[in-house]
This record gives C-alpha cells, sequence and structure tokens, in this order.
C-alpha cells in the first residue's frame, strides 16, 4: 500500500468538466456558481482538512438538475417493509446510475418516523446474496434488538423475513442499517442504509424539518461501486475513502427555501464508512440542539464548525435572516469547500416561534453519574498497518483491543450488573485516529484532568492518535452490547470487542 493515500486505489471520478449548473441554482444566487467554479479550479489538490486524517482526493460533484429528494416524511402507520434489494440510483446527474444494494429501492432507505413510545414495527425481508440484519445505531433498546449478526441475533439468510416491533424510548435521530461485523463495511457502502427519526412529544417549533444523510461512495470509472472489500489497505489504514459526495444520495448542492426569519432543524447522519465530515455555517446562526440523537445544551459551533464522524448525528436549529432572499450555506471541509445545501429565505415572514425554546425535551439520562463507584476499565486500542508491509497480511488481525483481535476474542470486555457507572479510558495507541461506537449506550465524554463532563452525550467517540479519550456511563439492559469500530472496514479487521450486562 502507498503511504500517500492520494495515491490509492479510487482515482478521481469526475474531471468537473464544464458543471452543468441548472436554472433553479443558478437563479438563487452567484454565491454557489462561484464556490463552484471555485471548487473545480482546486479539486486536484482536494484534501480533507479535518481530525488530521489524510484523504484521498474527493472530485466534486456537478450539479444536477435533479428535483431535491425527499427531506421529509410522514409518520410511519402500520408496518414499514424494509427489502433489502439490489437497486440502481441516480448518485451521479449523468451516465448510468449505479448499482446500489438499497432498502424499498431507495436511497437512503425509507426515512421512518414514529412518536416517542410510540410501537415501530419493520418487516425486513432479505433480498440481498449476503446474511443481513437491522441495527438501530444510538437507541438504547432491549438487546436483542441491536442487531448485530452474531453477538446478539443470527443474521437473516438471504430470502428469509423477519418481523422487528419495538417502542423507542428515546427521541431523536437515529440511524438503521445491517450490522453483520464482517459484511457491515460492504454492506453499509452499498447503501444498505436509512434514518429513523423519534419525535418528541413537544418538539421546538420549527417551520421545517430537514433530514440531510452525507456519504461518500467510492466508485470506479464506469460509476459503479468501487470492488474490492476487505482489502489491507481499507482495512489497515484509514479506510474506505470515497470519490463522490452526495447529500441525501443526490450531488450536492441541495437548496431549500425558507420564510424570512424561520427556523430549520436540520438532521445531520455522517454514513460515510470512514470519511469524518467536517462542515462549516455560512451565513447562517446555528445551534447545536442533540448530539448523537441525545438532546444537548443548546450551543454555537465553534468557528460555526461541526465536526461528524462516519456514524454520528447532529440535530441543528438554523435561525433565517429576517429578510428575504438571504442565502445561507452548509459546506463541507473539502479542499476549498464544498457547498452541500443553500437555505435561502423566501416569501412572507414566518410568524415565527423564534421565542419559544428550542432545547428538545430529555429522554431520561442520568443527571449525576456516581464516578466515585464507577468500574473503570482500559480499553487499549492497537494495530494497523504500516506503510510497505509486505504481503500476506492476515486482515482480520490487523486491530486488537487490548491485545485481542474481535476474532479471537473470546471473552467481554467486562461484565457489570444492570444500572452500574463504568468509565472506560479509550487509550489509542495507533497512529490514527480512531472512532469508537457504544452500542444500545450513550456516554458522557469526561474532561482530561478530572470527572467533569461535556454538556452532551455521545454513542460515536473520536479517539485522536496517540491520545485517551475517558467516557462514562450506565449500563443498561442485560445482553453482550458491541463497542466497536464507527470506521467499519476496520470491523473485520478486529477493532471491536463487547462487554456483558448481566
Ligand atoms: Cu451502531
Amino acid at each position: 500500500m502507498s503511504a500517500d493515500p492520494s495515491e490509492s486505489a479510487h482515482a478521481p471520478l469526475s474531471p468537473l468538466s464544464a458543471p452543468g449548473l441548472s436554472r433553479r441554482r443558478v437563479v438563487q444566487g452567484g454565491l454557489v456558481a462561484t464556490l463552484l467554479a471555485h471548487v473545480a479550479a482546486h479539486v486536484a489538490g482536494a484534501r480533507a482538512e479535518d481530525a488530521g486524517e489524510t484523504s484521498r482526493p474527493v472530485s466534486l460533484p456537478t450539479p444536477a438538475a435533479a428535483e431535491p429528494p425527499q427531506l421529509t416524511s410522514a409518520p410511519v402507520s402500520g408496518a414499514q417493509h424494509l427489502r433489502a434489494a439490489e437497486a440502481s440510483w441516480p448518485l451521479k446527474p449523468s451516465g448510468d446510475a449505479t448499482r446500489l444494494w438499497c432498502f424499498e429501492e431507495t436511497s437512503p432507505g425509507p426515512l421512518l418516523r414514529v412518536r416517542k413510545g410510540e410501537e415501530l414495527a419493520v418487516m425486513l425481508e432479505n433480498g440481498i446474496s449476503q446474511p443481513i440484519t437491522l441495527h438501530w445505531h444510538g437507541l438504547r433498546l432491549p438487546n436483542r434488538l441491536d442487531g448485530v449478526g452474531g453477538l446478539t441475533e443470527e443474521p437473516l439468510a438471504p430470502g428469509a423475513s423477519r418481523e422487528i416491533r419495538f417502542a423507542p424510548r428515546d427521541a431523536g435521530t437515529y440511524w438503521y442499517r445491517s450490522m453483520v461485523p464482517a459484511l457491515a463495511a460492504e454492506q453499509t457502502e452499498r447503501g444498505l442504509y436509512g434514518v429513523l427519526v423519534v419525535e418528541e412529544d413537544e418538539p421546538p417549533p420549527v417551520d421545517a424539518d430537514l433530514v440531510i444523510v452525507l456519504d461518500d461512495w467510492a466508485l470506479a470509472d464506469d460509476g459503479q461501486i468501487a470492488p474490492g472489500f476487505g482489502t489491507a489497505e481499507d482495512i489497515g489504514a484509514v479506510g474506505r475513502l470515497g470519490n463522490w459526495l452526495t447529500v441525501n444520495s443526490e450531488p450536492p448542492p441541495e437548496s431549500f427555501s425558507v420564510a424570512p426569519g424561520g427556523r430549520v432543524r436540520l438532521r445531520l447522519l455522517n454514513a460515510a464508512n470512514a470519511r469524518p465530515i467536517s462542515l462549516r455555517f455560512d451565513q447562517l446562526a446555528v445551534e447545536v440542539i442533540a448530539l448523537d440523537g441525545q438532546p444537548a445544551e443548546p450551543f454555537t459551533p465553534a468557528r460555526n464548525s461541526l465536526a461528524l464522524l462516519p456514524g454520528n448525528r447532529a440535530d441543528l436549529i438554523i435561525t433565517c435572516a429576517p429578510e428575504a432572499g438571504v442565502s445561507g450555506h452548509v459546506v463541507a471541509l473539502l479542499g476549498p469547500g464544498l457547498p452541500l445545501l443553500t437555505i435561502k429565505t423566501d416569501g412572507a415572514p414566518a410568524p415565527s416561534a423564534n421565542a419559544a425554546d428550542i432545547k428538545p425535551p430529555g429522554n431520561g439520562l442520568p443527571e449525576t453519574i456516581d464516578l466515585a463507584a464507577a468500574l473503570r476499565v482500559d480499553v487499549v486500542l492497537q494495530g494497523g498497518l504500516p506503510p510497505n508491509t509486505p504481503p500476506p497480511v492476515d486482515v482480520s488481525r490487523i486491530w486488537r483491543i487490548n491485545g485481542v483481535a474481535f476474532t479471537d476474542a473470546v471473552a467481554p470486555l467486562f461484565s457489570a450488573g444492570q444500572g452500574k457507572p463504568v468509565v472506560l479510558s479509550l487509550v489509542n495507541k495507533t497512529e490514527m485516529l480512531q472512532a469508537l461506537h457504544l452500542h444500545g449506550h450513550t456516554a458522557r465524554l469526561l474532561h482530561a484532568l478530572d470527572d467533569g463532563w461535556e454538556p452532551y452525550w455521545q454513542d460515536t467517540i473520536a479517539v485522536p492518535a496517540g491520545r485517551t479519550v475517558r467516557i462514562a456511563f450506565i449500563t443498561e439492559g442485560a445482553g453482550q452490547w458491541m463497542i466497536s469500530s464507527a470506521i467499519l472496514d476496520r470491523l473485520s479487521g478486529g477493532m471491536a470487542t463487547w462487554f456483558t450486562v448481566t
């Protein structure tokens, strides 16, 4: 493998020749067009600037004339069918559609929307050639519903179907996807996922509620998903970085109009396999109201930007300008900046709900965690594939947690009863950013020097190279709960473990 990821396998796709700006976007103001031209001029050197990671170049998609995707949906009534099957989807504005693995032939899959405490009923059907599960990323739920193939349930065989019912106890923005550890990277990269929105009993009043799923796809020259999953390079280095970034599986930027003075809730998900995506908010007044689904003390992000690891969600409230005709932009910090979403004020001023409180009601998470009584466990992350490692490489043992690759693990990280406070020290002894995902639980990020904590909860946590990050949580229901790399390519390479709640 190459020491410089920019030289590696998935070459940039689009030369960005003559971007065919649609009239819709042209009339929406010159800034986007100007930015795109600027972006095009710099695409050859485009690099992720976030999290200290290097990346492959991203060819920035040309804008399409396609209508905006379905950004909102009605609540689910009755059982929602989720049939996994191959489907063609126009990720790119021209050329052949890309063959994906989708739920219900859409990408992202159907937006599931239920009220907190109401039952969600899903009929999962497997129409692909691999076994699948349905994992509810970030939700606190009974362990038998966590959907980790081989750990919490038998995966669903090709051709089989299974009904899944539960009443979510947590309001917020969540990600559903297949989760068979050895296959999760491929199945997620091919599109087998969607968003679950669990509505609060009394949500903050807004004029629009938009779901924004970000993904970067590694496409081959023919526009199809680049083959070659589970390679030593993808598992052992930064992971499978794409060369085609989409918003709700459409080429960006998306555009949306809202009344002057209106308030928009954005529900962001980074569905990429491996790429942390940093966003900047230009000419938009932004407050973060939830992270990883759970309400946070509302805050304005530092430098008006926010980084999302793969699997992270963030709910934002955007307050629009009081005048008509003002455009604000959500921009991905790739190269000189890639506009993802334009929000423009249009029409008569909104009878604004702006005076109302924007903090969502809580989900009953504990006000305090008795850290003095906590079980303290070290989670030492090791491994990686140094440049120029000669073959053969044992890809299932590239990464280890406390010295053991997942394939060799026979015992849980720890066992504890329900309701037990736990502090995990996540010790990153690798040379790369690690992103760990805690199943079925949500954790407080502790301060470095004491047991103070950040005013939010997370289930997908960044651990920079060489650093230690401590998290605290209280054990939930009985069962085996996975802690796994949120950079999905590393899952089959050993970066996973589990703990047992008795
Ligand atoms: Cu998950």
